[in-house]
């Protein structure tokens, strides 16, 4: 094949919240770099994601979910959502196969109309290991009614059903050019950050409610344990907004955090590759989604 022939650019999957975008990212990437939920707005910031592929580099950028913003962090959301938008070649709307699709999606759509003679928007159907194949045929028709599509694919990053049609489809969208990320490179995302992120992933699961939108993450350090190569030793801190969640964080006696931790630590270590003392600490940050400067801290 000749250097002209090859393809690189930018990719980034919309939705609403919960659609399946970060779980899709990972299946095309063919690893973890971004963390999943069933818990709405499990995505914080811009993630990228880099595919390899012999005639092509496709940079996926994995955003959070779009959504009426509520706080402050809502916003600064769904403004980097929008800022990324302009930035890429190509855009996947995604749109979940078992769910109704109604104003949340509706809205997005006629956010990606203003792009859409610019940027190739592909409707994407996720999820579809959830429903029957007239379902998905019916999402498929009630998605293409939504907006003009450059392209509709269904797809379930669970059983990576359709996933390589999917990489074509935004493949074919890139403009020639070379290599952007170095060979090997599956994200640009700091270590740290990965591992703030696997710790908040574990400290999601099993809350309920406001609480998951109150989880942040940080390290505050995280370096080689003295005269050992095999082991790092991880210091983090789960703010969360109110001292009742506190209590919930903890759990009885500190169980539940025991058990984050214990988590987050496997993760880490299969990240890392190589064995993690973790410490975790649970503070309160009063209101944090909603202060300007405790969100600068956190890093939003
Ligand atoms: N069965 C099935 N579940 C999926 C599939 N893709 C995602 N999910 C589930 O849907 C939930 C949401 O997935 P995410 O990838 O976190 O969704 P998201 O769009 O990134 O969500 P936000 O970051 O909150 O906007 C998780 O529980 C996933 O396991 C799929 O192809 N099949
Ligand atoms: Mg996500």
């Amino acid at each position: 094949m000749s250097e002209a022939e090859h393809r690189s650019g930018f990719a980034c999957f919309v939705g609403r919240p919960n659609a399946g975008k970060s779980t899709l990212t990972n299946a095309l990437v063919g690893s973890k770099i971004a963390i999943t939920s069933s818990k709405p707005q499990t995505t914080r910031h811009a993630i990228r994601g880099i595919v390899h592929r012999d005639d092509a580099q496709l940079i996926i950028v994995d955003t959070p979910g779009l959504h009426r913003p509520r706080t402050l962090l809502g916003q600064r959301l769904n403004d980097l959502v929008r800022a990324t938008w302009s930035e890429v070649d190509v855009v996947g709307f995604c749109v979940p196969a078992d769910e109704k699709i109604g104003p949340g999606d509706r809205f997005i759509a006629s956010e990606l109309t203003k792009i859409a003679r610019r940027t190739p928007v592909i409707g994407i159907v996720t999820k579809t290991d959830l429903v029957s194949k007239e379902q998905v045929a019916k999402q498929l028709l009630e998605l293409q009614d939504v907006m003009d599509f450059a392209d509709l694919v269904p797809v379930s990053a669970v059983e990576s059903y359709q996933v390589d049609v999917l990489a074509d489809l935004l493949v074919e969208r890139l403009p020639e050019g070379p290599e952007l990320y170095p060979d090997g490179d599956l994200t640009d995302e700091p270590e740290q950050t990965l591992v703030a992120e696997l710790i908040r992933e574990a400290a999601l699961e099993g809350v309920r409610d406001e609480l998951p939108h109150s989880i942040a993450v940080t390290i505050e350090e995280m370096y080689p344990r003295e005269g050992r190569d095999d082991l790092v030793d991880v210091y983090a801190i789960v703010y969360v907004e109110r001292p009742s969640q506190r209590g919930i964080v903890l759990g009885h006696r500190g169980s539940r955090l025991k058990e984050v931790g214990a988590k987050a630590r496997k993760q880490i270590e299969a990240l890392l590759g190589s064995k993690v003392y973790l410490n975790l600490h649970v503070k309160v940050a009063k209101d944090w989604q909603r202060d300007p400067k405790q969100l600068r801290k956190l890093g939003f």
